[in-house]
């Protein structure tokens, strides 16, 4: 199950308290205080970890609590010190207070840390206290309570390139084709239910990670389809690849409408997301009823300023081509230059 948001609530553990002791011991008159001090409580810490993708785990613990510090003990023993508790989630995890929204922290890389909850301080025991003057005290400070506070926990996934298109377009095609990702592909809308990353790799080693989200359709800002919620994955992408199914549909649809209708729920959602670079591509190229329209429908976006690539998943048609456009594009900063074998 994939999932994108989780309200979690984390505490840090509680310090241990002071030791209130004096020494005894045989032929020691007045030992003196030896009380030691209580450890500290451990923190709740989270932690990036770019081999998850989901905010899964949280669902399920909900309510994390760091351990706690151990009491001082006498003959000037300090308790243990509680251990951190790390919590785990995918790089792209934004973490938000669950009040005031405002956000303490965006994971971009693999293995970031943030703590979420500070453990409270270990107590003083009373060997703490001792003056020149009062060589006996009796005063020792309890441990404090942790850190407690409820998050907002939010994965918005990191991908370079986001993929776009009516339900049934041919994303995951696409996506199977230029990548290792093997995400389900049928005839029928909405076969995809949350997004898929895959890692692309273009000339000259570079790599992309490119996002194929559900299917959007007409009204999707409205709550129609699934699409909508999804399209936050591909707000952080630095372009969008736009797909035209170019085969006859129903209702009256062209590509063109279609196109229009795409860019209207993304402008629906935020005027950020549309203004992102698009590479419009017609896929399906391989059916010849769309070969046939081709050369129309590419007149007819030329003439509105928007060049567009044939492209066929099946035989592989203008893969290359699309490779190539993708590593032209201005380099964000998640497209990685990696030496083959230097990883
Ligand atoms: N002939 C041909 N069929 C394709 C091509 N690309 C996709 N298809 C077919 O089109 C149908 C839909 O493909 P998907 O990749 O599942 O489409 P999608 O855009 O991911 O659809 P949703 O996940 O429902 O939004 C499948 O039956 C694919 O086999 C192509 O290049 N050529
Ligand atoms: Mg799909």
């Amino acid at each position: 199950m994939f999932v994108d948001q989780a309200k979690v609530r984390v505490r840090g553990g509680r310090g241990g308290n002071g030791c209130l002791s004096f020494r005894r011991e045989k032929y020691v008159p007045r030992g003196g205080p030896d009380g030691g001090d209580g450890g500290h409580g451990g923190s709740v810490v989270f932690q990036s970890d770019a081999s998850l993708h989901t905010l899964l785990d949280l669902r399920y613990h909900a309510f994390t609590i760091a351990e706690r510090g151990v009491h001082g003990k006498g003959k000037n023993m300090h308790g243990k010190c509680g251990q951190d508790t790390i919590v785990r989630v995918p790089v792209g995890t934004l973490i938000r207070d669950e009040g005031t929204l405002e956000l303490l922290w965006d994971f971009q890389t693999d293995g970031e840390r943030f703590v979420a909850a500070q453990g409270g301080r270990g107590g003083r025991g009373n060997a703490r206290f001792a003056t020149s003057t009062n060589r006996a005290p009796r005063r020792f400070t309890e441990g404090a309570e942790g850190e407690d506070r409820w998050l907002l926990v939010e994965l918005k996934l990191l991908a370079d390139v986001g993929l776009l298109g009516f339900p049934n377009a041919g994303k995951s095609t696409l996506i199977s084709a230029i990548s290792a990702a093997k995400p389900k592909i049928a005839d029928y809308p909405f076969t995809t239910l949350t997004p898929n990353l895959g890692v692309v790799e273009l000339h000259d080693y570079a790599t992309c990670v490119v996002a194929d989200i559900p299917g959007l359709v007409p009204d999707a800002h409205l709550g129609k389809g699934l699409g909508h919620q999804f399209l936050k994955h591909i707000e952080r992408t630095r372009l969008l690849v736009h797909l035209l199914d170019l085969n006859p549909q129903e209702d009256n649809r062209t590509p063109w409408t279609d196109f229009l209708a795409i860019n209207h729920e993304l402008a629906c959602f935020n005027a950020e997301l549309a203004s992102i670079p698009q590479i419009v591509v017609a896929t399906k190229m391989d059916v010849p009823d769309a070969a046939q329209r081709f050369p129309d429908i590419q007149q007819q976006f030329a003439a509105r300023g928007h060049d567009v690539l044939p492209l066929s998943a099946v035989t592989g048609m203008g893969l290359d081509t699309l490779r190539s456009r993708l590593s032209t594009y201005p380099a964000g900063a998640r497209f990685r230059r990696l030496k083959k074998g230097s990883e």
